[in-house]
């Protein structure tokens, strides 16, 4: 029924901004609606390690489309093994020359690192990271288009309560996000300049969307891309964002950390509010979020965001396409609003 409202529109063009595992879940769905759909993805993640560049939710995009993805964890590859990393771990145990070489908190896997040997491989050959993203599209024939927002490193830093920072990915991984964060200083990000193709992506599309992903370090390290932002502020698209929260928590991962930290409330509202409205002057037109909030539908309506109630749990590919077409319906259809 959602679809009657936009479904004869041919052609949509949907451009994604999203994180890794969350966003990978959401493109997997929306790609079943047959749309021509370009991922913008957080590169804020990405960390540098025994040389070779990490990009953690590119990767996770990349895989998940291309069936590769171990369904259990979320990252990294299915039937995965262990074997290099424990043997670093054997050097990193017995020589110290290793041990401030090899993160013990962090696990790299057999598979994963062939990703991370071609991609460094590439990156130091001048191949830009857009360019290697779409060299990797065609390995694993996404289906859709994955840009990273930006070429430049832009990496996620996080200030903690004792003046130290630690990189996000350690905070994440090996901190859990436990230990309270002051600030998160997205380096590089404020001289970034978009990769080839993001900003006709959002200028061009017919409906951009935020995928549930973390609004802080996903989602917000996108829009700290000064271009980025304002290409979401000016297009003539409309921008609908799914709410990563539900009931109060967060769906994956600890939002719930990286939120308030911010100051801002674990809630579906809350984080509707912190994009804000395009109209007045922030991002987003539109919301959606799960049928337990319908209490913020008529709240964030009166504060000119379009928003609707819909089950947001993607339990599985053909629940995320039902979610994928409430966004586009929001987006396109907003006449029963
Ligand atoms: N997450 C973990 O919890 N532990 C790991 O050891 C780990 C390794 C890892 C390696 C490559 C990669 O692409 C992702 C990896 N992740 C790991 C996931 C990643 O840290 C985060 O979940 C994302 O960056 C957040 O979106």
């Amino acid at each position: 029924a959602h679809l009657e409202s936009y479904g004869r529109l041919r052609d949509v063009r949907v451009t994604v901004l999203c994180g890794g595992i969350g966003g990978a879940r959401f493109l997997l769905g929306l790609r079943t609606l047959g749309h021509d759909v370009t991922a913008v993805a957080n590169t804020g993640d990405d960390l540098t390690v025994l040389g070779l560049r990490i990009s953690p939710d590119v990767d996770s995009i990349v895989y998940t489309l291309g069936g590769g993805i171990s369904t259990e964890r979320g990252w990294g590859r299915e039937g995965e093994t262990f074997r290099v990393r424990d043997e670093l771990t054997a050097y990193a145990e017995s020589v110290a020359a290793a041990s401030a070489l090899v993160p013990s908190w962090f696990g790299l896997g057999d598979l994963d690192l062939a990703t991370h040997l071609i991609r460094s491989r590439w990156l130091a050959d001048g191949v830009a990271l857009s360019t290697a993203t779409r060299w990797l599209c065609e390995r694993w024939r996404t289906g859709v288009t994955v840009i990273p927002a930006t070429d430049d490193s832009v990496e996620t830093h996080v200030h903690l309560n004792d003046a130290t920072t630690v990189h996000f990915q350690e905070w994440w991984v090996r901190f859990r996000a436990q230990v309270p964060a002051t600030h998160f200083e997205v380096r590089g990000a404020a001289a970034a300049t978009p990769a080839p193709g993001v900003l006709e992506a959002i200028a061009e599309a017919d409906v951009v969307l935020f995928a549930p992903s973390n609004p802080v370090v996903s989602i917000g390290v996108i829009l700290e891309v000064p271009a980025i932002a304002d290409a979401v502020r000016s297009t003539s698209a409309p921008v609908v964002g799914l709410s990563p929260i539900i009931g109060g928590a967060a769906v994956r991962g600890m939002a719930d950390a990286c939120l308030s930290a911010i100051g801002v409330s674990t809630s579906a509202e809350a984080v509707a509010r912190h994009y804000g409205c395009r109209r007045d002057g922030g991002l987003i037109d539109g919301w959606l979020v799960d049928d337990v909030d319908e209490a913020a539908v008529g709240v964030l309506r009166e504060a000119g965001i379009s928003c609707r109630a819909v089950p947001l749990l993607m339990h599985d590919v053909d629940a995320t396409a039902a979610m994928a077409r409430a966004a586009l319906d929001l987006a396109l259809g907003g006449a029963r609003d």
